[in-house]
């Protein structure tokens, strides 16, 4: 076992080692004794929807096969991936549903731990919803933002409000003539398992299209009011500095690790853990203090509005635990493995499960109240300082950290290039018609064993940067990038090509944007729109020279991630590719055919490299359709281009 084949991150081939000299597991282990994989399910020909099956189809028998009921290859892998986009789609809206009650919360109480931190964006966001704002008190509008967004995800008539009211008008007509305008988030959602029931629809397209009303449902749906309501109830990102990397645990601390994806309690241990009762308390346990850090996408939300140090990604997850060092890992929704319960058995760690949606075997279960949010994060901080004398040595932490910038958002972005006093996204826009920006891509998603660790995003982001891309990147791609230094400022000269470069240098901003979590893919989306609305790049996002891609994807997430990037118009590489390759019909529609009906397509490339030069002839296509290719002289920066971009 070669760690360097593992991961490319120094810290976490350390980590492996340390696992494999010890006798433990990790994902890496398992996903071995698990080969060969079924080639059924890898290819998607494998249905278990009734027991009249489970009935699989040979993708290389002469003969056309069918299931028991008579469904084809097509039908069958339809089905299976548009129930994966249901599973998603579920995942970031039930999370954007439960910000929206904590939201709601906070707004009809008057003696509550959370309060509005972010009063512009909720009167922005408000008069999106056509809520009155003017002349009125924040909590009034509010309360009406409250039931309008909740509303959103039951209501029985009409369409989602954010759909009409976030994405330019020429993207919505696409989804009018095409059919798929989503209605309302659970529905979209419910009416995929219905359709794909044993004995309801067969057409592999039909069942594509409803896949891609809920996955719009999701990205500008339900993931969108997680994005905007957690900025206004956590206060909105901005530019902040940043450690990464397993090197940021402290072995003269309390370590608590809080992973998953939701704000509501991490914002609130954020809090609480500075409080000097607790801090002398840990103290008298002979700690330094405590020392917070984040794992995964709870890491993005904790990082991007408070600069709290990232521990690491997805695959990271059970290193940290083998460190020794970690007091509490408290977990709440999503991406947490369940191997993490008998790993920390090993250890002092305790592993603190908090939602009633999430419990693992080997966990302690504090349930999560947002009614007494305060109390109960004090508990958990109160356990970790108990637990840290029962530590075992000073435990093994990697040196590696890196330091950089994160907290961008659609709203400073625009202030980063256009100035505070005359915010615009013209600056950007003009970059990429002068054609010193090419484009922009999209690079987002998780860790997967079955690349190497982190080595797919950061191979493609370096050579966008190369190609003068500019990289905007959510989740676990982002945090392998700032792992690897791509977020600090420096970075620009470094890797960007000397267009990209000199406008990253003169602006100040990082060649790489963390935009922040999974959910808020939904700001890639909102850019996209900004820079639509500023004009000269056409009339539709799949008119933009921009592209999408997941890496080292792994999750039902990142399909309908992927699907909603696609039916919003941008051209989406993945690594590991969609289980349909089985289904001959439906993989040529997903990688071609869609593209006349939404505007986007998918593909598959293993090599983060190759996948990197898809990406940039698909933005090169697109610059000469919009005929910007002919202006793509290079010239040395005057003063009067520097003035345009600077920052006020
Ligand atoms: Fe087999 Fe059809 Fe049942 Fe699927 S739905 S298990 S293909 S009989
Ligand atoms: S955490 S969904 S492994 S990006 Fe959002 Fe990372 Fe993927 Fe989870």
């Amino acid at each position: 076992m070669d760690p360097k084949k593992r991961s490319s991150d120094k810290a976490s081939q350390e980590m492996i080692s340390q696992m494999a000299e010890a006798g433990q597991q990790n994902a890496w282990d398992r996903l071995e004794t698990q080969l060969p994989q079924c080639g059924f399910g890898k290819l998607g020909v494998c249905c278990r929807i009734c027991t009249m099956g489970p009935c699989r189809i040979d993708p290389f028998g002469e003969e056309p096969q069918f299931g028991v009921c008579g469904a084809d290859a097509d039908t069958i892998a339809a089905r299976n991936l548009v129930r994966m986009i249901a599973s998603g789609a579920a995942a970031h809206s039930d999370h954007g549903r439960d910000v929206a009650h904590t939201f709601k919360m906070a707004v009809e109480s008057d003696n509550c731990d959370y309060m509005i931190k972010d009063e512009l964006k909720l009167r922005e966001v408000a008069a999106r919803y056509g809520i009155k704002v003017e002349g009125r008190e924040s909590k009034e509008i509010g309360t009406d933002l409250a039931d309008a967004v909740l509303s959103e995800f039951g209501k029985q008539d009409g369409t989602l409000v954010s759909a009409a009211a976030y994405p330019p008008p020429a993207r919505q007509k696409v989804w009018e003539e095409f059919g798929v305008t989503p209605r309302s988030i659970d529905r979209e959602i419910v009416e995929i398992m219905h359709r794909t029931h044993i004995g309801v629809g067969s057409d592999y397209k039909n069942l594509v299209k409803q896949g891609i009303r809920a996955c719009l449902a999701d990205g500008w749906g339900g993931s969108l009011i997680a994005t905007e309501i957690s900025d206004i109830l956590f206060g909105s990102p901005w530019p902040i500095r940043f450690g990464a990397n397993l090197g940021v645990l402290d072995s003269k601390e309390v370590n608590i690790i809080v992973h998953g994806h939701e704000p509501t309690l991490s914002d609130i241990i954020v809090a609480v853990s500075q409080e000097p009762e607790l801090v002398k308390m840990a103290e008298a346990k002979g700690a330094k203090g405590i020392n917070l850090s984040g794992m995964c996408c709870t890491a993005n939300e904790t990082l991007m509005r408070h600069g709290i140090p990232v521990a690491g990604n997805f695959l990271q997850q059970e290193l940290a635990v083998m460190t020794g060092v970690v007091e509490v890992m408290v977990v709440d929704v999503q991406c947490i493995m369940p191997a993490l319960g008998s790993l920390c058995d090993c250890f002092h760690t305790k592993l603190i499960t908090t939602s009633p949606k999430c419990k693992i075997a080997g966990a302690e279960h504090i349930e999560f109240h947002e009614d007494r949010a305060v109390e109960i994060a004090r508990e958990i901080v109160k356990l970790a300082i108990e637990n840290f004398t029962n530590r075992k040595g000073e435990g093994k932490i990697p040196k590696a950290t890196e330091r950089g910038i994160a907290g961008f958002t659609t709203e400073n972005i625009f202030h980063h290039l256009g100035g505070r006093f005359r915010g615009s996204y013209r600056p950007l826009n003009d970059n990429i018609i002068n054609g010193r920006i090419r484009g922009a891509a999209g690079v987002v998603g998780c860790n997967n064993p079955k690349q190497v660790h982190d080595y797919g995003h950061l191979a493609m982001i370096k050579e966008l940067l190369k190609n003068d891309v500019l990289v905007v990147s959510t989740g676990c791609s982002a945090i392998a990038a700032g792992k690897a230094g791509l977020m600090r400022p420096e970075a620009a000269a470094k890797y960007c090509g000397p267009g990209l470069g000199e406008v990253c240098e003169t602006v100040g901003i990082p060649p790489v944007l963390h935009v922040g979590s999974c959910v808020d893919n939904s700001r890639i989306l909102t850019i996209l729109s900004n820079v639509v609305a500023e004009g000269g790049l056409g009339e539709d996002i799949s008119e933009l020279p921009v592209a999408g891609a997941a890496p080292e994807w792994m999750s039902e997430k990142a399909v309908s991630i992927g699907m909603y990037f696609v039916a919003s118009g941008v051209y989406t590489v993945i690594a590991e590719p969609l289980p349909v390759l089985g289904a001959e019909n439906l993989t040529r529609y997903l990688t071609e055919g869609i593209e006349k009906d939404v505007g986007g397509k998918w593909a598959f490339e293993r090599d983060p490299v190759k996948a990197a030069h898809l990406m940039i002839e698909h933005i090169e296509s697109k610059r000469d359709a919009l005929g910007i290719n002919k202006a793509a002289e290079r010239k040395l920066y005057d003063m009067e281009d520097r003035r345009a971009l600077s920052v006020e």
